[in-house]
């Protein structure tokens, strides 16, 4: 589960500490991690309103086998970004909040902890809360962070995404249903659903080929797969249509394309491609609710953070209003 609530004013912090303590109630998380949520929340929304004047906050819930183990929690704002994060971090750094927790001691509390924040760039800043009596899944090679909007008025989203691991390998789709709203949706959830009953068997331009003969009935998709094998070093990759794919290995950047086409409509063939795959690669696949023009060379270090603000910059620096926006960030370990 997941809610974002803009941060445009004072009144805004309490709004933000009831939302958190929502989501963790309603997920199960304990009463001391919806505390320390409400801690580190506040401290987060004093400087988006000091600094920015203006941001969003976004919690989303973590879960395994359907048991919340914790709360990530991702400030976003387009201020002036912070020049100096190493003084900002010491403890005692005025931060001008009510509470004034401050960012040294927010990074404590977190089982994980990032930021990116440079001069213009705004800051986003990630704080992942976990309980302490649950054990976290561990990251099996691999740690993918997403960030998925419907289009401004829409409830549901058209775009869908997912993964799946099995072995040294993980799978991952984003598919994008034709328009919006629930139809789109509808499209979108018959791909996933083709992708999590073959991807374990079949190859990437399989998985889509199946998924072309479950969407027929629909109003159609865009979609990408791509399995990556961390024995083996090698990611494949097929689609249709204009999911954007991109892996970042050593520097270099790799476009995967897609075939020309629409899974569910006409005659339909994904090509496959394959590349070399190795630990802190990086693979990033966006839907068109993205604009075509985004590129990293605008935000320089943000592949050295966490998948999840990866995906939660580029959100915030490239998504359109006017479309359904999907971000996945895999990377290997
Ligand atoms: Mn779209």
């Amino acid at each position: 589960m997941e809610t974002t609530v803009t941060v445009d004013d004072h009144s805004r912090i309490a709004e933000v500490r009831r939302a958190a303590a929502l989501l963790g109630q309603t997920m199960g998380l304990s009463p001391e991690l919806i505390a320390q949520a409400s801690l580190v929340t506040s401290e987060l929304c004093t400087n988006i309103l000091k600094y920015a004047e203006r941001g969003e906050v976004w919690l989303s819930t973590l879960a395994a086998n359907g048991t919340a183990y914790g709360l990530d929690i991702v400030a976003l704002d387009r201020g002036p970004g912070i020049a100096n994060f190493a003084a900002a971090a010491k403890d005692g750094f005025s931060t001008g909040g009510s509470l004034g927790i401050g960012l040294g001691t927010m990074r404590r509390a977190a089982a994980l902890f990032d930021i990116y924040t440079a001069p213009g760039l705004g800051t986003a800043v990630l704080v992942r809360l976990q309980e302490k009596k649950l054990a976290a899944p561990g990251d099996d090679g691999f740690v993918v962070g997403s960030r998925m909007t419907p289009i401004r008025g829409e409830i549901v989203s058209g775009d869908s995404w997912s993964c799946l691991r099995f072995g040294p390998s993980i799978a991952v789709t984003v598919v994008d249903g034709l328009g919006h709203g629930p139809k789109a949706a509808e499209a979108a959830h018959a791909a996933i659903e083709t992708f999590h009953r073959c991807v374990r068997d079949v190859g990437p331009a399989q998985v889509v080929q199946l998924a072309h003969q479950a969407l027929l009935s629909t109003r159609g998709a865009v979609m990408a797969v791509a399995c990556i094998d961390g024995d083996a070093q090698t990611l494949r990759f097929a689609g249709l249509g204009n999911i954007s794919a991109v892996v970042h290995t050593q520097g270099v950047a790799v476009r995967l394309s897609s075939s020309d086409g629409t899974v569910g409509y006409g005659v339909q063939r994904a090509r496959e491609s394959s590349v070399a795959w190795v630990p802190r690669s990086t693979l990033i696949l966006n839907t068109d609710g993205l604009s075509s023009r985004w590129s990293l060379a605008r935000h320089p270090g943000l592949l050295a953070c966490h998948p999840l603000l990866i995906a939660a910059v580029l959100h915030r620096d490239f998504a359109r209003n006017t479309d359904d926006a999907t971000v996945v960030v895999i990377q290997g370990q």
